[in-house]
């Protein structure tokens, strides 16, 4: 009882089809007995005219002189109502012809069969070419495109003039990589378009680092609870883009699911069987799918067709059943004293109960009825995608067999002795020699290229659904995507796409939003890489784009802003002329320098007075000088440091010390003398000037050996002091070789100490001038300040450890010059009646005299 369509007295080959006339069969309840082949129902309307399209194709070619001249061909059809079992039974009969158990092919309906057409659905194609790949039976698909069918060690005889998934699976990944969704939705039916579509589509997306937030499938025979599963999948999920590979049958349950729980607002990739189907493109489901987006295979005009189709009536055969189905189906009446049932229709409804409704129209079928009112997939030829697929699934099988007609004896293919193969009397593997080569120009002027795994390259259309002004479902195209074996290039106009979001504007689909800059990701153990959390930098790291993996660390000189997006300069520190302490401690050093020039005009202008030239008027000038000297360096410690400035500053304090003290030195040297001989009662030769001036040079010249080698050996440097605060950089000078600095200035200390006790066992020698009292309390003075400047100095940071010791540099040498020239100022100034020599030296003389 197989429903389909035989032409073939005088035919000299047949073509067999396979088309899903029916959505599906009718499972049996009752308990069987006997196996019968299952009854069809849901009259499909598409099938019915990819059908029509092969009669007259077929029709066309037996029309033409330029291929199969001698040959009319015949065709053999069967409805495969969309189910395996069907198609199987069908390819049986192809194979036995009928009845018998054994393959006969060559008497199937009267002719020997050529080839078959079809089997729409890709787990019919499957199914069937695994049967026909037995006997190398050559099958071109007009539709079935799962990805296993390439595989030609599984599937020998199958070629196609459908695209592979692969591609498709492909594409939908560059699409959704063009929009940047990154978590996305995936919903297959239950058979092996959907669950292979799907398993290439999750390859492909992981390859991109992008993540499938579920994955979901429709069953095939309804059950609630995978519904169900399906339904919360989505409702639960962020994820608002969703691709969802089925074919129009079996989706259309899943629709009214979609409709009752009433999901809206999300974005649909349609796989190419459902994308431009009346059957899910309906305006009640707009606000569910309106919006959705997919790839469809080209379209085609086809001339004549249109005439062929609406060339159909039940009248014309009263033994064709199906044109009785389709005309009661689309007029919605039962004909007269047939026997088909008007549109059976099975269906579980929402409750889960099954329930079986006959529709019997009470209206009989007139015969008057007019195609030309109805509205109906069947007569719809604008969108002539698949059907195009079967007209040149057709030709091929026409074409192949045209090639084997021009065979040349003694040329052929076949070995041994390069035989043909004839078309009275072939074996089905030798006509699929000329399918594997095949390579011929379609009607509408492509070039149609089967390759080694009986593939075709091509491309897609873009389309997505908008709802015109006449409230029906538009197609809009809005790109293409073409590939072939390496290539692949989409196209897209961003422009044109209607969104079905609140806002109308591109849908977002991600499981966490972006992380901004200044966080990074950070991996949620045990979930996908597109759903993490966003972890703040940590100082001193930054991350300037968002959405990044990790934080860099900024540049030495660098330090991060304050919310980690961005590096920025450290600032810098160091003393400045600018600020008040640095002002203060110049105007300090200024002013101090310029009271030992006064002292010094003073001890000019009075250069003739005793005290002026009381022990050694020129050491009075150096000392001075070595004190202006000492202060003017204390410059240098302020204001940005540069290499020179941290030698210069350490040398010229170094030279200025031992200048001073071995000046101060010499003076106490002498004193020292005097009260010896005060002691002594013995006459006691004083120093004489010449070797207090000795002593001086002796002094600066060891302490400028001594600076010249720490110079040479490791001389203090700029240091860009970057630890000991993380923010800033401390500018400072480095000592270098902290055992020389210790010895240019120990040599100080000790001219010091030399200073400090000479003059102090000479302290009470009595003298007009108190000078050594004076020198003795001036060396306390200095010994105090930088006993105690050595703590300061190293509990202090940065620019603070320079101004402490600027103080300390400035306190010591104004404690000298207060201790050692105030008081003789005030004399030559205010006493100058003391200013006598009488007692100059005590009792002993002046040799300077
Ligand atoms: N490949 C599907 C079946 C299919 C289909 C269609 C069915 C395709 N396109 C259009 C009906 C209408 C694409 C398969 O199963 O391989």
């Amino acid at each position: 009882d197989l429903h389909g369509y035989v032409e073939s007295t005088n035919h000299s080959l047949i073509i067999g089809g396979m088309f899903p006339i029916h959505s599906r069969i009718i499972p049996e309840n009752e308990s069987i007995l006997e196996p019968v082949s299952p009854r069809c129902e849901g009259f499909y309307f598409r099938g019915f005219r990819w059908t029509k399209t092969m009669i007259h194709t077929i029709k066309e070619i037996n029309e033409r002189k330029d291929i199969l001249p001698n040959i009319t061909l015949g065709y053999q059809i069967f409805d495969t109502c969309f189910a395996v079992s069907k198609s199987m039974e069908s390819t049986l009969s192809f194979l036995t012809g009928q009845d018998e158990h054994k393959p006969n092919f060559r008497c199937s309906a009267g002719a020997p069969l050529a080839g078959v057409v079809g089997a729409g659905g890709s787990s019919l194609s499957v199914a069937t070419s695994r049967l026909l790949g037995l006997y190398y039976f050559p099958q071109v698909g007009y539709a079935s495109s799962c990805s296993v069918l390439s595989d030609k060690y599984q599937f020998p005889s199958y070629v196609r003039v459908m695209a592979s998934d692969q591609s498709q699976s492909k594409a939908i990944v560059q699409l959704i990589k063009h929009f940047g969704w990154v978590w996305i939705g995936a919903i297959a039916a239950d058979d092996d378009y959907g669950k292979y579509g799907i398993k290439i589509f999750k390859e492909e997306i992981e390859k991109v680092n992008l993540c499938v937030a579920f994955s979901e499938t429709i069953p095939k025979i309804y059950s609630k609870a995978k519904m169900q599963n399906a339904i919360w999948a989505i409702k639960n999920s962020t994820a608002k883009v969703i691709v969802l590979y089925s074919s129009d049958i079996d989706l259309s349950p899943f629709l009214l699911e979609i409709e009752y729980h009433d999901i809206r607002g999300r974005t649909w990739i349609a796989s190419e069987a459902w994308i431009t189907s009346s059957l899910i493109a309906k305006p009640e489901y707009f606000p569910y799918l309106g919006g959705a987006i997919g790839f469809a295979v080209p379209r085609a005009d086809i001339k004549g067709l249109k005439e062929f189709l609406y060339d159909v009536h039940p009248n014309k055969d009263p033994n064709d059943n199906i044109t009785i189905e389709f005309w009661q189906t689309a007029f919605n009446c039962t004909w007269p004293n047939s026997s088909v049932p008007y549109n059976s229709d099975h269906r579980v409804n929402m409750t889960g109960q099954e329930d079986r409704i006959y529709f019997t129209s009470d209206k009989l079928c007139t015969g008057e009825e007019k195609l030309e009112d109805l509205e109906n997939t069947y007569l719809d030829v604008s969108q002539l995608r698949i059907t195009n697929n079967v007209k040149n699934a057709v030709y091929a099988l026409a074409y192949a067999l045209d090639e084997m007609s021009r065979c040349e004896e003694g040329r052929g293919p076949y070995l041994p002795g390069n035989t043909c193969a004839y078309l009275e009397d072939f074996e089905p593997w030798q006509l699929m020699y000329y399918m594997k080569i095949l390579k011929f120009k379609t009607h509408n002027n492509e070039t149609l290229i089967l390759d080694e795994n009986g593939d075709i390259s091509g491309y897609y259309d873009l389309l997505n659904w908008q709802l015109n002004d006449a409230g029906k479902i538009e197609f809009v195209k809005f790109g293409k995507y073409s590939f072939t074996e390496s290539k692949f290039e989409l196209v897209v106009d961003n422009s044109s796409i209607y969104w079905n979001t609140e806002t109308s504007e591109l849908p977002k689909s991600v499981c966490t939003e972006l992380c901004r800059p200044g966080t990074r990701k950070g991996i949620r153990q045990g979930e996908p890489i597109c759903c993490f959390d966003c972890i703040p930098c940590a100082d001193g790291h930054v991350s300037l784009q968002p959405g990044s993996r990790e934080c860099n660390k900024c540049h030495e000189d660098y330090w991060s802003n304050e919310d980690n997006s961005g590096c920025v300069l450290k600032e810098v520190e160091f003393l400045a002329y600018s600020e008040a302490l640095g002002i203060t401690l110049v105007t300090l050093s200024i002013f101090s320098a310029l009271v030992v020039l006064a002292v010094t005009v003073v001890y000019v202008v009075y250069r003739k007075t005793p005290l002026a030239k009381a022990n050694d008027r020129e050491l009075s000038f150096l000392l001075q000088l070595s004190l202006i000297i000492i202060l003017l360096t204390s410059l240098l410690f302020i204001g940005k440091p540069y290499d020179w400035s941290c030698k210069a500053r350490q040398v010229t304090l170094a030279l200025g010390f031992s200048l001073c003290l071995s000046c101060i030195l010499g003076k106490t040297i002498r004193l020292y003398s005097s009260h010896r001989a005060s002691k002594s009662k013995v006459r006691f030769t004083s120093v004489r000037p010449i070797c207090q001036k000795l002593i001086v040079l002796v002094s600066v010249l060891i302490e400028t050996g001594l600076c010249t080698a720490y110079l040479v050996i490791m001389p203090p440097k700029l240091y860009k002091n970057m630890e000991s605060q993380t923010i800033k950089i401390i500018l400072e000078c480095n000592e270098g070789s902290i055992e020389l600095l210790c010895s240019v200035f120990g040599f100080d200390v000790f001219l010091a100490l030399l200073c400090f006790l000479t003059t102090f066992v000479a302290r009470k020698l009595p003298d007009n001038y108190n000078e050594a009292k004076c020198v003795t309390f001036g060396m306390l003075v200095f010994f105090i300040v930088w006993i105690s400047f050595v703590p300061a100095y190293l509990s202090t940071k940065g620019k603070f450890k320079v101004a402490v010791e600027i103080f300390a540099i400035l306190a010591s040498s104004i404690g000298l010059l207060g201790c050692i020239f105030a008081p003789k100022c005030y004399i030559i100034l205010i006493r100058p009646k003391r200013n006598t020599d009488e007692i100059v030296g005590g009792q002993v003389p002046t040799t300077d005299r």
